[in-house]
């Protein structure tokens, strides 16, 4: 990842975190848990993580008075999936929730909110869900159908009615926990409640106090904006591109009467849903942009980079409501006396790309869409603070939970408890390569299927399918990828290493779609052989 991520933050502040042991021993088990999990923020939007951009004081404070993870992966970068690979701590082969767009989850399937309840915990989940089958180990839910609306959006309730609320949506979303916590939970009973924003998904719809923040802004261009691909087949066949393939409508909100976009529609669709004084508001602020963009007209890298600015700008406008909204969860544990035994975790489903390479969106095993921030206000009789280096996946957060409620972690869960390093300890045999597998193609943004291993220091993939491409990184000497080994001989052996290694993490993952060194099994991959359609349809 770029360079100017984990600044300062990771030196001064930490140190001072370090000799800073000042909180009460107020924590007594049971513990309770809070997850806030949103949709598509990744680290170089939040402050704590990368200073270039924005700031979020609310999420910050998180990560300042708690732990800030700085290895924090995905184990497959789309929403659906990440979701199912944390309610089962099970990578999606296991899960068999692969993608967003073909799989239903089977909530029959063991989950940990269910075994929470088994624990004695009250369990909750309110907002985005997105697998399709309702919510089931929750003794409260609330969840918006399929992406849910920014403004004025419908809900299913628990008695699977649809409800329309009035008002902006992560707002709405954490009045909804807020008031679970406060008038709706048995207060007798530990509570794990899952807080899942649809913000900051596409297209980025900003709420109205926040329409006239960052427009002065100029953000800092990445430097591969202007990436060729050059020997990244892969990378070349996407559609994700600022350049190509944002719309100007339906994302940039350029909507003027006359000029057509693909998700025009759409995008009006969304603006119905506005009332009078939301509509007004939108178009106060949009309409002068609208008229001076169509004015210049502008073209090429103008364009471009016009594109960029204004995709950043809305980016960093929904940032600001969801941080404003952590702060509010988090002012009311404390103003309740629960911060001092609830473990708060806030995560993304993942990663995302802010222009680099000139993209949005997400899906590949690169850096910024397979990491995803991690960072925890820990009960106060945990006194780790600062950074936690670990190789960790969103599959360990299940386990985690679990061991912290004291129950029993099941055999068949893939994903390590993070206990240990929330207690400052520092295990040898701690994982040393994390495996990844993405599916959804042929899909929306057009991302390949590939597979891949991620250690320390080197990143290897497989894009399969409908291509056999292999990618090999130095992540630590090139952290945005720009340059694939695969195919030098200098790292022949390495290669030779990490294809054994990925295999044993495909064996022990009982993964089906696997790589193989037996010539026999490699016909899988071959292009064209029907086999690879279906495989991971089982
Ligand atoms: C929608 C978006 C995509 C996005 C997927 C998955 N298109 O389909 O850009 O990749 O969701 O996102 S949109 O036109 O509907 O905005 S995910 O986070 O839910 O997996
Ligand atoms: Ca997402």
């Amino acid at each position: 990842m770029n360079h100017s991520l984990y600044p300062l933050f990771g030196i001064a502040t930490v140190a001072s975190m370090f000799s800073a042991c000042q909180q009460s021993d107020k924590a007594s088990k049971p513990y309770n848990i809070v997850y806030i999990m949103t949709d598509d923020h990744t680290a170089q939007m939040m402050s704590c993580y990368d200073t270039r951009n924005i700031e979020t004081p609310n999420l910050d404070r998180i990560a300042r008075d708690g732990v800030r993870f700085t290895n924090s992966f995905v184990a497959n970068s789309l929403s659906g999936p990440s979701r199912a690979c944390m309610l089962t701590g099970k990578h999606s082969c296991a899960n068999k929730f692969y993608d967003n767009t073909t799989c239903v989850f089977d909530s029959a399937q063991q989950t940990f909110p269910k075994l929470l309840q088994k624990a004695g915990y009250q369990t909750a989940v309110v907002g985005k869900w997105h697998l399709e089958s309702l919510p089931s180990g929750f003794d409260y839910w609330e969840v918006v159908p399929g992406q849910g609306d920014y403004y004025n959006p419908n809900f299913i309730t628990q008695n699977n009615d649809t409800i329309q609320k009035e008002g902006y949506i992560t707002n709405i979303i954490t009045d909804d926990a807020i008031d679970w916590m406060e008038n709706k939970r048995d207060k007798g009973k530990p509570f794990c409640l899952l807080i899942h924003h649809k913000a900051i998904h596409r297209n980025w719809m900003t709420d109205t106090c926040n329409l006239h923040l960052y427009e002065d802004k100029e953000f800092p261009l990445p430097n591969n904006f202007y990436d060729d691909y050059e020997n990244r087949l892969a990378a070349a066949s996407q559609e994700m591109s600022i350049v190509k393939d944002m719309d100007l409508i339906y994302d940039l909100k350029m909507l003027k009467e006359g000029k057509d976009s693909r998700l025009k529609t759409l995008y009006e669709s969304f603006l119905g849903r506005m009332n009078p004084a939301q509509r007004k508001a939108w178009d106060d602020f949009y309409n002068p942009i609208i008229e001076d963009f169509y004015r210049k007209n502008p073209q090429g890298k103008e364009l471009a980079e016009w594109k960029f600015q204004r995709y950043m700008r809305d980016y960093a406008k929904v940032v600001k409501s969801l941080d404003d909204n952590v702060g509010r969860v988090l002012d009311y544990l404390e103003a309740n006396g629960l911060l001092d035994n609830t473990l708060v975790v806030y995560t993304s489903d993942q990663g995302f790309y802010m222009g680099e390479h000139g993209w949005f969106d997400k899906r590949f095993m690169y850096e910024e869409s397979m990491r995803t921030p991690l960072v925890m206000h820990l009960p106060s009789d945990f006194k780790t603070r600062g950074d936690i280096p670990q190789l960790v996946q969103n599959i360990d957060y299940a386990p985690t939970f679990l061991e912290l409620a004291g129950a029993p972690i099941p055999n068949d869960i893939q994903g390590v408890s993070l206990l240990p390093l929330l207690k400052g300890e520092k295990p040898a045999d701690w994982r040393k390569a994390l495996y990844y597998h993405f599916y959804e193609y042929p899909a929306e943004h057009m991302v390949k299927r590939h597979y891949g291993i991620r250690t320390e220091r080197y990143k290897l993939i497989h894009f399969y399918n409908d291509i056999d491409v292999w990618e090999l990184y130095d992540i630590q000497n090139d952290p945005t990828e720009m340059n694939n080994l695969y195919g030098q001989s200098e790292y022949d052996s390495i290669v030779t290493e990490l294809k054994a290694n990925m295999l044993e993490l495909q064996e022990q993952y009982n993964d089906p779609v696997r790589f193989s060194t037996e010539k026999e099994d490699q016909r899988i991959f071959q292009v064209g052989n029907p086999i690879i359609y279906q495989a991971y349809c089982v």
